[in-house]
């Protein structure tokens, strides 16, 4: 008896557990756009797009190589992904549903515990092997560890895997981090690659003018869309990173400026996470580049350390905290999302442009998402719920395994601190120093009381006032305390009144 294979949006990968597992002259495939996942929340256009189309020339691929798919359209209407498997398996005798496990709890748990009754059939998930520490693996290492810490994490994955390590079990270049080399303004000099551009095909157009039909008014633009929807796109766009970008990649790799979105980082981050690029490869191609004189040792490592070290290690602290995880919220933050965080309409330079580029890429870099929309979030103690759907919905990398840990944890500190030990809070003073915005912007960066005062420094006092009895003792934020201690009374009472007033309608912003 044949076996239905469910394959998900973020599985596009040939060697997927579940398709080694299949026969493509006995088992079918099946593939669906449906409005759970397109709904659960409201994900930017250019993602969806990004995905379906992705998904259609990924089916297309597997009728080449002799799978039956049955892929249900966004037209069909399909309410979720088990209505699905139950109109392909309507009139056939099927054995069992396979499946390679999803990135979120919210699916497994409907899998494992709604599907089968619903179906009448029993449906086994299979490990999904596509990352470089397996779940066992990681639950292994954090077992009986007081305190988990992602440069040790990093360090262990090192040896393991031997990326960037000498036959000795040294590190190359004798330091595992070279991060203190990798804070530079960006200064002009370098021309900025930007991104390879893919022009759109046929099947392309059609999930455009699809998406463009039955989600007229969400969030996002859909033109123009240049993301490689294919793995020998995305193994075009890795070349064209490793060839252009890597190189300044570490330089540059906390820089941020108005003239370009981009500067030098990679834009692989859906394509890995829909399965496109394996992380293993990539790692692999910008270690050659070190090793054949192409790239520096702080840009290879810079980038190695987030893939090897970040992302299996937020991908590890999810499934190991979930699901109490998603409902963490220590710091007691509970403001609504400001709408401008979707219109873009704030005088805040920084935040605007953030947001603009959100609207236009699905994209934004690491430090805009951390050190501006989500150092905002932090100050104003925006509803850790609100700001995670946010995430979740505006970015085409965005899967709740690895939005989640990098928002609740990295930005919110709602965890307690699994992702760093203090909070990224900061004041206008770091944009200012790693970026060109506040030249341009409406608020004085350099005042904290005055009615025009950049907002982030007096919501930046008022957050380490109120958290006070949390963090004095922090031996890294001690000094912060006694600077504030250390101010005039007057300044310090006008810089809280500020921050109240702010903190009272931050919609006006
Ligand atoms: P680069 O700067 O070129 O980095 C190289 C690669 O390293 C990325 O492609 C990505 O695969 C990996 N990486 C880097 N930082 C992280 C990190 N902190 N966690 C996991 N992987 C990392 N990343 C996502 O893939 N999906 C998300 O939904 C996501 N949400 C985030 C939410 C917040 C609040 C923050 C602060 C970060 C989030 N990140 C997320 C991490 C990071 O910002 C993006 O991976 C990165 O910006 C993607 O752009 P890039 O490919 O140009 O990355
Ligand atoms: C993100 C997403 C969207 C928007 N739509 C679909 C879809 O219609 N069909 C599908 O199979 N997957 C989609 N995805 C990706 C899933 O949400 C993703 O597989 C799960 O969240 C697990 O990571
Ligand atoms: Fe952002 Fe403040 Fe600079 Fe304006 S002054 S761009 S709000 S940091």
């Amino acid at each position: 008896r044949s076996r239905l294979i469910l394959v998900l949006g973020d599985q596009l990968t040939p060697d997927l557990t579940s398709l080694a597992e299949g026969d493509p002259d006995r088992d079918r495939v099946v593939m669906a756009e449906v409005r759970e996942e397109a709904e659960y929340v409201p994900h930017h256009r250019k993602k969806m797009v990004f995905l379906f189309a992705a998904m259609r020339h990924f089916a297309a691929r597997l009728r080449r190589r002799g799978w039956t798919v049955d892929y249900y359209e966004l037209d069909r209407g399909l309410g979720d992904l088990c209505e699905a498997l139950r109109r392909s398996a309507e009139g056939r005798e099927i054995a069992e549903v396979l499946i390679t496990e999803p990135g979120e709890y919210r699916l497994r748990e409907a899998m494992k515990r709604r599907w089968p009754q619903s179906l009448g059939l029993s449906v086994r998930l299979l490990e999904d092997r596509r990352f470089l520490c397996s779940l066992d693996a990681f639950r292994d290492w954090a077992a009986g560890r007081k305190q988990l810490r992602m440069e040790f994490f990093y360090r262990d994955m090192r040896r393991r895997t031997g990326l960037l390590m000498e036959p000795d079990g040294e590190p190359v270049g004798g330091r595992w981090n070279f991060d203190a080399d990798n804070r530079k303004r960006f200064d002009g000099k370098h021309r900025l690659p930007g991104p390879p551009r893919f022009e759109p095909d046929a099947t392309t157009r059609q999930v455009l003018e699809q998406v463009a039909e039955h989600y007229p008014d969400r969030f996002g633009d859909l033109e123009p869309f240049w993301f490689a929807v294919t793995a020998s796109q995305a193994e075009e766009a890795l070349a064209h990173f490793l060839d252009q970008a890597l190189p300044h990649f570490g330089d540059y790799q906390d820089a941020m400026t108005e003239g370009d979105d981009f500067l030098f980082h990679s834009l692989l981050s859906l394509y890995i996470n829909a399965g496109l690029l394996d992380p293993l490869q990539v790692c692999e191609a910008a270690e050659r580049c070190y090793q054949q004189g192409r790239a520096p040792l702080n840009a290879v490592e810079g980038f190695i350390r987030q893939i090897l070290g970040w992302r299996e290690y937020v991908r590890g602290i999810y499934w190991l905290m979930m699901p109490d995880y998603e409902e963490e919220n220590r710091l007691d933050s509970h403001a609504d999302l400001p709408w401008f965080y979707w219109s873009g309409e704030t005088d805040m330079r920084c935040v605007a442009e953030a947001v603009r580029a959100t609207r236009e890429h699905a994209y934004a870099h690491h430090i805009q998402r951390l050190m501006v929309t989500g150092n905002l979030a932090l100050l104003l103690g925006v509803d850790v719920k609100q700001i995670h759907e946010w995430y979740l919905a505006v970015y085409a990398d965005a899967y709740e395994w690895v939005e989640l840990p990098n928002t609740l944890g990295m930005v919110m500190h709602a965890d307690g601190g699994y992702l760093g030990s203090k909070p990224y809070a900061a004041s206008g003073k770091y944009i200012q120093r790693m970026s060109d915005y506040c030249a341009g912007c409406a608020y004085k960066v350099s005042s904290a009381e005055e009615d025009n005062s950049c907002p982030f420094n007096s919501l930046y006092w008022h957050f380490i006032q109120r958290h006070r009895r949390r963090f004095e003792k922090h031996p890294r934020m001690s000094r912060v305390y006694k600077n504030w201690d250390r101010m005039d009374g007057d300044k310090r009472r006008a810089i809280l009144a500020r921050a109240d007033a702010l903190l009272k309608h931050p919609e006006d912003l």
